[in-house]
């Protein structure tokens, strides 16, 4: 479910009552942001990830950096409670992993809260299904007598254990990927915090948001998590697997509230945002990120199509001088991408630029 496209699910064959399939259907309704929280329960992860989450933004305010949150990936929906099927949303996190090593390039400290097991930063370059690690390791025969000679034979050796050596066929790139998240790392600049389930993720953002609000405008929020708008509230939720042997299954599902706009007015109301649009037909691309920009009153939307985001979007925004929200391109060519131009650098380094501005231009 690439958000905001579906307006129910329907698996075949109707169900005949609650017990049989498990999921009830009345129908579906809008709840505010308060009634979400107030009967959806939060994650029990929850306290423990926040109070290393606190910690860090807390080193990094100290430090005087920009604190950028990347949310990305996709969030599940359980249909049961002892979960074994569940909707999906489309996204591989490629979008966040790479705008995170940009953000992390221009000085950000970031905090990459990601599906779980979805890409991240550096290691995507290294994916098992794209470009698997250990294809790389040789075992070179043991006649070494002393340290290895390279940075890359990398093993605890006794003279018996054969030698692993890495054979990239890009050292170069291999060394520059190595070698920023060597940085990285003894920066403490990169904190990753997982969610699985649209719930978790809506628990996490609001409570991360409310922490990043001591960052006053350094606070930057980029969320290019693929949300579902969709969701089975917990108390229409099978209690266990949704049995296939009565025929077919309909679903009803609640709207997940809009949660920008309190994300907005009440817990983060000095950060600068970013949420994405993604459409899947370029016609709606421009009029629904300028509703969003409209209804939420945050910063930038940035509209993407599904089968060109990796060659161009749309930064809908706000500019000083104009009421009226404004479109401006970013493009890239195939070539480009071959050579292994990343669009994420552009669009980094505009945002780079507009967060600037706008904490020059904001109350002192
Ligand atoms: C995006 O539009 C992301 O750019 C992608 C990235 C999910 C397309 P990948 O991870 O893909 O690189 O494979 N994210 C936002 C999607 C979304 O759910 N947006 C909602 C909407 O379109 C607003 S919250 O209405």
């Amino acid at each position: 479910m690439a958000s905001c496209s579906i307006d129910a699910v329907r698996l075949p064959t109707p169900s005949r009552s609650r017990a049989d399939s498990g999921v009830e259907t009345p129908s579906a309704h809008h709840i505010s942001a308060g009634e979400y929280y107030a009967t959806q329960p939060p994650p029990s992860t929850l306290e423990a990830d926040m109070q290393k989450i606190r910690q860090f933004i807390g080193r990094h305010k100290e430090a005087g950096r920009k604190v950028v949150l990347i949310t990305s990936g996709g969030t599940t929906v359980p249909l049961e409670r002892n979960v074994v099927r569940f909707l999906d949303n489309f996204s591989a996190g490629t979008r966040g992993a790479t705008s995170a090593e940009y953000f992390l390039k221009a000085g950000y400290a970031v905090i990459f809260m990601h599906r779980q097991f979805s890409l991240q930063p550096f290691s995507r370059h290294y994916s098992h299904s794209t470009n698997p690690f250990l294809d790389f390791l040789e075992l070179e025969p043991a006649h070494h007598s002393s340290a290895p000679s390279s940075p890359l034979n990398a093993s605890e050796m006794t003279n018996a254990d054969p030698l692993i050596t890495v054979r990239s066929p890009d050292p170069a790139k291999l060394r520059s990927v190595l070698a920023a998240y060597k940085d990285v790392k003894s920066r403490g600049t990169l904190h990753f915090v997982t969610f699985v389930t649209v719930n978790e993720y809506l628990w996490l953002l609001r409570a991360v948001a409310k922490e990043m609000n001591i960052l006053g405008r350094n606070a930057m929020y980029y969320l290019a998590a693929a949300v579902s708008d969709f969701f089975l509230p917990l108390d229409k939720m099978s209690e266990h697997k949704i049995q296939s042997g009565k025929g077919s299954l309909v679903l009803e599902m609640d709207q997940v509230p809009k949660i920008l706009k309190p994300m907005v007015d009440e817990w983060t109301p000095h950060g600068f945002l970013i949420s994405f649009k993604l459409e899947t037909d370029s016609e709606l691309l421009i009029p629904k990120a300028r509703a969003a920009l409209d209804r939420y009153g945050h910063q930038v939307v940035i509209g993407n199509e599904l089968h060109r985001r990796k060659l161009e979007v749309v930064f809908v925004s706000h500019t000083k001088a104009s009421e009226k929200a404004t479109e401006k391109w970013l493009r890239i060519d195939e070539e480009a991408v071959n050579r292994g131009k990343e669009i994420e650098e552009d669009i980094i380094a505009e945002l780079v630029r507009e967060h600037a501005t706008w904490i020059a231009d904001g109350p002192s």
